[in-house]
């Protein structure tokens, strides 16, 4: 990699101190259908500033780890086809002056590389069902072959970068995940509430150890961590607002359905998830998209708030 390349406007925001909030590319290329990609690409940015924050949505584009995009480079990752780039794709990408959309791993490995802190996104990858070899969960037969596992968990484990997420999908194995992030020693702490959250659902059914109230909690958290020399993220649950969280009955009818979709296509392994997305958006007649956009905002204007405490007090 030529170089880490933040813009110039990131760099002099990390050089006076003014807070920052990374932003992925994956939920733009891959997670959200055309057009409504590269207005929320926008739009999360707008969030930013409005509240005082610079953005510093990453990609990687021409080779380059850019950290902060400009216009031109929000429009290629909402418009271009561009490969899904986790940690390892990074020195691939670079060497061949390649192009990559970052996964929450890519993401959070560059920012803190780049001195970014506070990271904002919807939903943290996981343990995919079945991979922690319960073929008897809904879902869990079609990959019960595979260890499915994403490199967002081992990643968090490694990179000092506190990430706001509504939880992680109700798609994957919650409970494995959970096991998995308590063995990596990543702190998963609930913002005002105990319940871990399941993106479209305000909870999972499982609870936290730890809830805090609000950013300055967060930012002595991740002062404290740094003086004990722990070099592990930090993971804040943020449930979607109760408004706007989707129907249980309906969240769970929907679900059944898609699994029960997906089996019967013989979906197998990686393919999994984009089907099973593609086919909740489709059967849930756009709610969960919907739902999907809302908590986004929501973990941005939360991460905001951090990212300002923790510059407040840096
Ligand atoms: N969760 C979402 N939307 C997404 C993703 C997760 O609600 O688009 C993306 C994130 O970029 C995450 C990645 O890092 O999927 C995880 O993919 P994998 O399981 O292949 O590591
Ligand atoms: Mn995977």
């Amino acid at each position: 990699m030529t170089a880490l390349r933040p813009s110039a406007e990131v760099a002099d925001a990390l050089a006076t101190g003014r807070p920052v909030v990374a932003l992925e590319s994956t939920i733009i290329s891959h997670g959200l259908p055309r057009p409504r990609n590269l207005e929320a690409a926008r739009e999360f940015e707008a969030i930013l500033r409005d509240a005082g924050v610079t953005p510093a949505t990453i990609a990687v584009l021409d080779g380059e780890a850019r950290i902060g995009l400009d216009d031109e480079g929000v429009r290629r990752i909402a418009e271009e086809e561009l490969a899904k780039a986790s940690v390892r794709d990074l020195p691939i990408l670079a060497a061949r002056g390649g192009s990559g959309a970052t996964t929450v791993a890519a993401t959070a490995w560059l920012a803190a590389a780049a001195g970014v802190r506070v990271f904002a996104t919807g939903g943290l990858g996981g343990v995919h069902r079945g991979a922690a070899g319960d073929p008897a969960i809904p879902g869990g037969a079609a990959q019960a072959a595979t260890f499915d596992e994403s490199a967002d968990l081992p990643t968090l484990g490694e990179v000092p970068v506190t990430i706001v997420s509504a939880g992680v999908k109700s798609v994957l194995d919650i409970g494995a995940t959970l096991e998995r992030l308590e063995t990596l020693s990543v702190p998963v702490v609930g913002w005002r509430t105990h319940a871990f959250p399941a993106f479209w659902l305000r909870e999972s059914g499982f609870e936290l150890d730890w809830r805090v109230e609000g950013p300055e909690e967060v930012a002595e958290i991740m002062r404290a961590r740094d003086a004990l020399g722990s070099r592990a993220g930090i993971v804040v649950a943020n449930p979607v607002p109760e408004h706007q969280a989707w129907e249980r009955a309906e969240h769970d009818r929907v679900l059944a359905e898609a699994f029960a979709a997906a089996e019967a296509a013989g979906v197998r392994g990686k393919a999994v998830t984009p089907f099973l997305l593609g086919t909740i958006v489709e059967l849930s007649g756009g709610r969960s998209l919907e739902i999907n956009l809302d908590l986004a905002r929501n973990n941005v204007r939360v991460a905001a708030e951090i990212a300002t405490a923790w510059a407040r007090g840096a």
